[in-house]
């Protein structure tokens, strides 16, 4: 989406009346509307508010980063799309989960977009990682729903500390890297990208309590413990649950094995070449997969300051990781 030059100045006056942080190896953020959003984002999130036109069919996938955002890509786009695609040809075999479901503030609502969301076959997969107070009016009086996937905060410390660590090796922003204690104090402090992670949980939280027909809450732990279990429960959220025929014919297995970490990390598409327009590696998207990596990189003393964080802001809303 183009800009004229007065929307630009609109734009860079906003910014400017913005809090910044600048920290090396993570792109320049401003504090919008109670979130730190990379900069250079802005002017696609603006867009994204005024402009985006919500369908009841939509179906929007939303995470914080590192939070398991690729597999319910892969997820969402084999349940929604089964009547057209199985295992055998489905299009996850060429494209990584990231090509087929676009972002609206990195691929949607940027300059000459890859995808026209007035084109797009319906139900329209779409995904952010915007917190919930930032998603357009249209979002929440539509009939259009949100499957969230979040994922315990000392894992995404530790997987968002080698996902940044590999990029700035590419971005202009990197200017010398960040260890592992720093990156862990920025992420303490919610100055990581759609921090804090405690307000991003709990915005989506509070409304899959709510409005449960609305948003689906998920956690990468307990799609890990029962995946076949998930899978049944996200089919019947977008209304298309597994036929008696579909699950003894093994449909759901099928699915689970498509979208496993181990699958989707092995498939030519997903190890070589990067994201269109960006400087991002696919392999990125596809580090160990696993559930409790943070006991070989957290000190103790870093895993009680994250557990109190959670402890203050997310366990008394009954919001806990095992
Ligand atoms: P994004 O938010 O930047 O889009 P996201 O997919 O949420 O990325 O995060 C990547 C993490 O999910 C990686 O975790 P790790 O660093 O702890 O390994 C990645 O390995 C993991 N991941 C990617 N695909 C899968 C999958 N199919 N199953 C389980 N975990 C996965």
């Amino acid at each position: 989406m183009g800009m004229g030059e007065g929307e630009q100045q609109a734009i860079d006056e906003l910014i400017a009346s913005l809090p910044q942080e600048k920290v090396p190896s993570l792109p320049p953020c401003c504090l919008f509307q109670n979130f730190w959003c990379p900069t250079f984002l802005l002017p696609n999130v603006v867009a994204f508010q005024r402009h985006f036109k919500a369908k009841d069919k939509d179906l929007v996938v939303a995470s914080d980063l590192k939070s398991g955002t690729t597999w319910l890509m892969a997820i969402a786009f084999s349940i929604v799309k089964r009547s057209r695609f199985d295992v055998s040809n489905t299009p996850l075999l060429t494209s990584s989960p990231h090509e087929l479901i676009p972002r609206f503030e990195l691929d949607l609502f940027v300059n000459n977009p890859r995808f026209d969301l007035d084109d797009m076959e319906e139900p329209r997969l779409l995904s952010t990682h915007l917190p919930y107070s930032s998603l357009p009016e249209c979002v929440m009086r539509s009939d259009c729903r949100i499957i969230y996937i979040c994922r315990n905060p000392l894992d995404i410390v530790v997987s968002s500390w080698h996902f940044f660590l590999q990029l700035e090796q590419s971005e202009e922003w990197s200017e010398g890297s960040l260890s592992l204690e720093e990156h862990f104090e920025i992420y303490c402090q919610g100055k990581i990208p759609f921090g804090s992670f405690w307000d991003h949980m709990v915005g989506y939280w509070k409304e899959s309590l709510e409005r449960p027909h609305k948003v689906l809450f998920l956690k990468y732990e307990d799609l890990k413990e029962d995946i076949v279990g998930h899978l049944k429960k996200v089919a019947e959220f977008v209304g298309l649950p597994f036929t008696e025929e579909e699950e003894e014919g093994g449909v759901i297995e099928e699915i689970a094995k498509m979208c496993s970490f181990k699958t989707l990390k092995d498939l030519e598409v997903n190890k070589s070449g990067k994201l269109p327009g960006k400087t991002i590696e696919k392999r990125s998207f596809f580090r160990k997969g696993e559930v409790g990596d943070w006991v070989n990189h957290l000190t103790p003393s870093m895993v009680d300051r994250l557990n109190s964080i959670m402890q203050e802001n997310l366990s008394p809303l009954g919001l806990e990781f095992k």
